[in-house]
């Protein structure tokens, strides 16, 4: 039997863009989602929007009891910015209303709230003005988080400010899959730092408002595995971890942005514009704890064309098709459940062993009704496989002394994701399209039995 450490937190993570519905009713405001699809719906798998995504606004207190059923014992969500806010100084009182029912409903189950304040979803109207681009996004984003903490901090213990806020500024200024679908390396690399500020600058005004709560990030990490032993190989591998790790981990816990990571970004005329007491901002605002999203590993080898001064990020390292790899064929991502080990051992050799915990891991499967048994319960025995592989490396870390105090699914209930629609599914619950009817698979079960005996 492998037990985790007493008071470990099993659960799910979702959002409020993927989970609540009610996109544009009840007072909220679009973003950048909802302006998307209304002017290019083509883009998004069957035309599946973000208008009525999982109907939680209205479903929430059966759904905290689905947590419960399942052994959940915490969650995490976030709110949207949109909803709480929507000309971004206005609160909506009818936001209040919904977010402190529904965070004392998760309460009343036993499920503790972990709350996040952006998961992709930037506000139309920040967009307007220019977006993570413009420095008053920052201040912006701060006068939100203050808002969120005022009005909701007597129930909620844990928050964190962003969610892999990599994705956004790679998806919306490199690779083209979030608006504004920009190319630009240089303008990635200004909003990323904003966003770092912004999340600095949250990380302040918690500490005023809420000096006995804890407060993180969420970022999505794996160690970047090179092709080889080679000088070539070893310096793409180095160069991924600065950009993709330690760009945010190491000012997040740490407190600054490495040194080399400058001089990198110097060399390649792709310095962002800062401000004198950034500096201080960020070395007097490190956070309490982490959370980490794992899927896949990422897999680096030298550039074999690349271009100076860097244009994309594939200047400073290629991917690399490792031949050995396993694969989820659904989502196309290589299944390596090591990397949860190393990530564990990471954070303790190198991040002073702060408290972490898995914030995301899963399997995204498509056309998960083939596996439907007689009674009518979807059997995802890979997806429980997966996890149990998971949780086994996760569990040699922590005894190996890594601070880990969770580990949540991605996700609760099949939920829409972004682009890609409904195609994968992840939930331990199946939503059925037409009606919104929730169903637990044997993943949900199993995770009731896990937690149930912390461990396995
Ligand atoms: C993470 C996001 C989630 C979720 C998940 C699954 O990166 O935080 O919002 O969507 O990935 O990925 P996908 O939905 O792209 O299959």
């Amino acid at each position: 039997m492998k037990k985790f450490p007493e008071h470990f937190l099993w659960g799910a993570a979702m959002s409020a863009p993927q989970t609540e519905g009610q996109s544009l009713s009840h007072g909220k405001s679009a973003s950048t989602w909802d302006y998307w699809f209304a002017e290019a719906p083509e883009k998004f798998n069957q035309n599946q929007g973000p208008a009525d995504t999982s109907k939680m606004y209205d479903t929430y207190a059966a759904d905290c009891q689905r947590m419960q059923a399942i052994g959940m014992n915490s969650v995490r969500t976030s709110i949207a910015w949109t909803r709480l806010l929507p000309d971004g100084k206005t609160v909506n009182q009818e936001a209040v209303i919904f977010y402190r029912k529904y965070f004392q409903a998760m309460l009343d189950h036993g499920v503790e709230p972990i709350i996040n304040l952006f998961h992709f979803d930037l506000p139309m109207w920040l967009m307007d003005q220019g977006g993570w681009e413009s420095r008053d996004s920052v201040a912006a984003f701060a006068y939100y988080a203050e808002t969120a903490f005022e009005l909701f901090g007597d129930l909620v213990k844990k928050w964190t400010t962003f969610n892999e806020p990599m994705v956004h500024v790679e998806c919306g200024y490199l690779y083209q899959y979030h608006y504004p679908a920009i190319v630009d390396f240089k303008r990635a690399v200004q909003v990323g730092y904003h966003t770092l500020l912004a999340h600095a600058q949250a990380v302040e005004a918690f500490r005023k408002v809420l000096p006995k709560g804890e407060i993180g990030i969420i970022l999505n990490i794996s160690p970047s595995y090179p092709r080889s032993d080679s000088a070539e190989d070893q310096l793409a591998a180095q160069r991924s971890d600065l950009l993709n790790t330690r760009s945010f981990l190491d000012p997040a816990v740490l407190g600054n942005v490495p040194e080399e990571l400058v001089t990198l970004l110097a060399e390649n005329d792709l310095l962002p514009a800062v401000k004198a007491d950034d500096a201080a901002l960020l070395e007097e605002n490190t956070v309490d704890f982490i959370g980490l999203n794992y899927y896949q590993p990422r897999r680096v080898q030298a550039p074999e064309h690349a271009e100076s001064p860097a244009k994309m990020p594939h200047d400073f390292y290629a991917a690399y098709d490792w031949p050995e790899k396993r694969i989820n064929p659904y989502r196309g991502w290589e299944i390596y459940p090591k990397a949860l080990y190393d990530v564990a051992i990471m954070m303790k050799e190198t991040y002073r062993n702060i408290p972490w915990y898995v914030s995301e891991n899963g399997m995204g499967v498509a056309d998960e009704e083939r596996f439907m048994n007689a009674s009518g319960m979807i059997e995802d025995d890979y997806r429980i496989e997966f996890m149990q592989e998971h949780l086994d490396y996760l569990h040699q870390g922590i005894s190996e002394g890594s601070n880990c105090f969770g580990y949540h699914a991605w996700t609760f209930v099949d939920c829409w994701s972004w682009l890609n629609g409904y195609r994968n599914r992840y939930g331990f619950y199946s939503m059925d399209l037409a009606t919104y009817e929730r169903s637990v698979k044997k993943s949900g079960l199993w995770f009731k039995a896990t937690a149930e005996k912390n461990g396995f």
